[in-house]
């Protein structure tokens, strides 16, 4: 028994001093298997313990309890050194340089048009506006008829309009070839006083390096007992100059002729083309920005509101159109082609106030 005793007392001294010498966690628990586990040196001897006798198994047991003991002492301090060894080589790996250059800014810009969008809309909002919505694919009569544009007459071809198959029901459908539609739809289910803008998609049949099968346009309609021309112009006015952002930018208003309006105006800018450079603002020159014209009273009767008691105006613009001007876009075409390097270029940081394309009218 005491020989046994002396070279359990050599193992327990062979397995702390070779703990104590491993050098990694693969190493460490290595030794732990071979010591204390199920087929171990230690439990293997524990597991002798039943062939002795009482007394004898008492004493054996309490030597071999006590090397367990100390051998799994020696064993887990050393794992907690490799342990925390291992944590601070990774640390000292996983060290973060601060005086890296930041990576490349991977945040989206708002789109040319949104843009614009966002800053009319918050132009007519600040007058008292509010934003209506409508859908692409009209009837023929919402697009023409009720704009008093009979069937026979010339807009219908001039509007190169995309034509769809009728309904179930038969009615002809078009994709609308401006938002006005929406003004009609409005005046049909609300009541005067109305005070609206209408941006959104229009479609014609025009395809060039200056023309989109699919554009933009911004429509306004004011309707209410006694809204006249010199509110017309003062609106348009005050658009022009908080959009272009020139105080005293000069605006003309021309005599036209569209089917809805009557009398009806164009309106110009006042703009310099000296010597190859193009400027808004005071100068010797001017450019058509828009449309305008009092409401006819043929499409105020059409939905059902009298002509004798109402009345009001309303102006139309190309989205595209003004965006160029203003940022000095000189090509159409890119607006649609969703190119990463023009969005970077053209593109704008969110405004910082309720927009359509956050969704104003949520
Ligand atoms: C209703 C009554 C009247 C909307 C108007 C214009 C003049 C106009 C064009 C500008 C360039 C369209 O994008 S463009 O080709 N628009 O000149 N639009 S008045 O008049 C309306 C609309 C709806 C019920």
């Amino acid at each position: 028994m005491v020989i046994i005793m002396d070279e359990w007392l050599e193992l327990k001294a062979n397995l702390i001093k070779a703990a104590e010498e491993s050098s990694d966690l693969e190493a460490i628990e290595a030794i732990r298997i071979s010591a204390v586990g199920k087929k171990g040196s230690i439990t293997g001897l524990m597991k002798s313990l039943g062939g002795l006798d009482a007394e004898s198994r008492k004493e054996a047991g309490q030597l071999l309890n006590k090397i367990k003991t100390e051998v799994t002492a020696a064993i887990d301090s050393r794992k907690v050194d490799l342990e925390s060894s291992a944590l601070e080589a990774q640390l000292l790996k996983d060290r973060v340089d601060v005086t890296l250059p930041v990576r490349p800014d991977k945040a989206g810009s708002i789109h040319p048009i949104t843009q614009t969008i966002d800053e009319l809309t918050a132009i007519f909002c600040q007058m008292g506006f509010s934003v209506a919505e409508g859908p692409h694919i009209e009837t023929d009569y919402y697009n023409f008829t009720a704009l008093n544009i009979p069937p026979e007459h010339p807009a219908r071809q001039e509007q190169d309009t995309f034509y769809l198959p009728p309904d179930d029901t038969g009615v002809p459908r078009v994709l609308r070839t401006h938002t006005s539609p929406v003004q009609i739809r409005t005046m049909e289910k609300t009541a005067p006083p109305i005070k609206i803008i209408v941006p959104g998609r229009t479609f014609r049949s025009d395809h060039d390096a200056t023309h989109s099968p699919m554009f933009h346009q911004v429509e306004g309609l004011v309707i209410d007992k006694k809204s006249h021309m010199g509110h017309l112009k003062g609106c348009l006015i005050d658009f022009c100059r908080a959009f272009f952002g020139v105080d005293d930018l000069p605006v003309r208003f021309r005599p036209s002729y569209f089917p809805f309006t009557e009398p009806s105006a164009e309106v110009d800018i006042g703009c310099t083309r000296a010597g190859g450079e193009f400027r808004i603002g005071k100068g010797d020159d001017w450019l058509e920005i828009l449309g305008s014209g009092m409401v006819h009273p043929r499409v105020l009767a059409g939905c059902g509101i009298d002509p004798d008691e109402y009345q009001g105006f309303a102006f139309g613009m190309g989205i595209e159109r003004i965006a160029m001007l203003k940022y000095g876009i000189p090509d159409l075409r890119p607006f649609y082609d969703s190119d990463i390097r023009w969005l970077k270029h053209y593109g704008f940081v969110p405004l910082d106030i309720p927009t359509v394309s956050k969704g104003i009218n949520q």
